[in-house]
């Protein structure tokens, strides 16, 4: 992609085989945002074979974004477009980059994140408050969403895709449970890109590698490590891993006094079981 004119920051070359008619999308609702993009539900004319109106989300700059930001999602958009057809990764289902700022079309997944799907679905004793009768999951649910991110990641990883950004939050939920990861703010395509490091961006750390933490050194092994974490997220049902993460470590000092007691556990335990989220 080329800018053609500095006046205008989102002049950029449209990409026949990607580029779709921006009057053919019909906005309809902010669905979720993220530091300097904002995602819409929209409807999109003739944008799927078969189907005359599609719901798709629509990525785009939220509107005082800076050029780092731009540049951020034009990267995003050059990286989704080499990407081939996984059922397990999200789809691009077309750009509009000419007569106005550059959107992203994909496909629409129904549930949202996995994490906020797991949260609302959670058996907690406050369950007569699910007041919107949400199916409660059962583990083959769960198994199931495990296998099909490892499909997705194995699918990414043949192609020499690195995620760096697994993470339940960054996986979607669509119809029929089916899971597409998504978000690939920070991915990269290691035939090309594989020394480039990100310095100030935004980084998860609690779901890095040491490698990837202490060295910058990101690869498929290290996105299998945030797979790790995303097993615990999903074992807990959305859970934040730090409280139980300490814990264990906790249990796992070398100097046996450092050890926590039965009784300490069992309080903190109590603690995290009604209270934490
Ligand atoms: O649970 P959510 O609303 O689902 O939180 C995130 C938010 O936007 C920021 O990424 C939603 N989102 C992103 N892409 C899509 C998509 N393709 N289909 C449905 N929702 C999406 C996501």
């Amino acid at each position: 992609l080329y800018m053609e004119s500095t006046e205008e920051q989102w002049k950029l070359v449209a990409d026949e085989r990607f580029e779709f008619p921006r009057n053919r999308i019909r906005l309809k609702k902010v669905i979720g945002g993220g530091a300097f993009g904002q995602v819409f539900a929209a409807t999109a004319t003739g944008i799927m074979d078969g189907e005359t109106e599609s719901t798709v989300a629509v990525k785009m700059l939220k509107e005082h974004a800076s050029s780092d930001d731009f540049w951020t999602l034009v990267d995003e958009m050059d990286l989704l477009k080499k990407i081939d057809k996984h059922l397990n990764v999200i789809r691009l289902l077309g750009c509009c980059v000419l007569n106005g700022p550059p959107w992203l079309i994909f496909e629409y997944a129904l549930h949202g994140n996995l994490q906020t799907f797991l949260r609302n679905r959670r058996r907690s004793r406050d369950a007569y408050l699910n007041v919107e009768n949400l199916e409660f999951l059962t583990h083959k649910d769960l198994a199931s969403f495990t296998y099909q991110i490892a499909k997705g990641m194995e699918f990414l990883a043949s192609r020499k895709f690195i995620h760096r950004d697994l993470a339940a939050r960054n996986i979607l939920v669509a119809e029929h449970n089916i899971i597409k990861i998504s978000d690939f703010g920070l991915a990269r395509n290691i035939n090309y890109d594989y020394y480039r490091k990100t310095s100030g961006g935004r980084e998860p750390v609690k779901w890095m590698s040491p490698e990837a933490l202490f060295d910058r050194c990101h690869t498929t092994q290290s996105d299998v490590w945030s797979f790790g974490i995303v097993l615990w997220e999903i074992m807990t049902y959305g859970g934040t891993h730090t409280p139980v993460y300490n814990l264990m470590r906790h249990c796992w000092q070398t100097n046996p006094a450092e050890r926590p007691t039965f009784t300490e556990l069992v309080g903190k335990l109590d603690y995290w079981l009604t209270r934490a989220s």
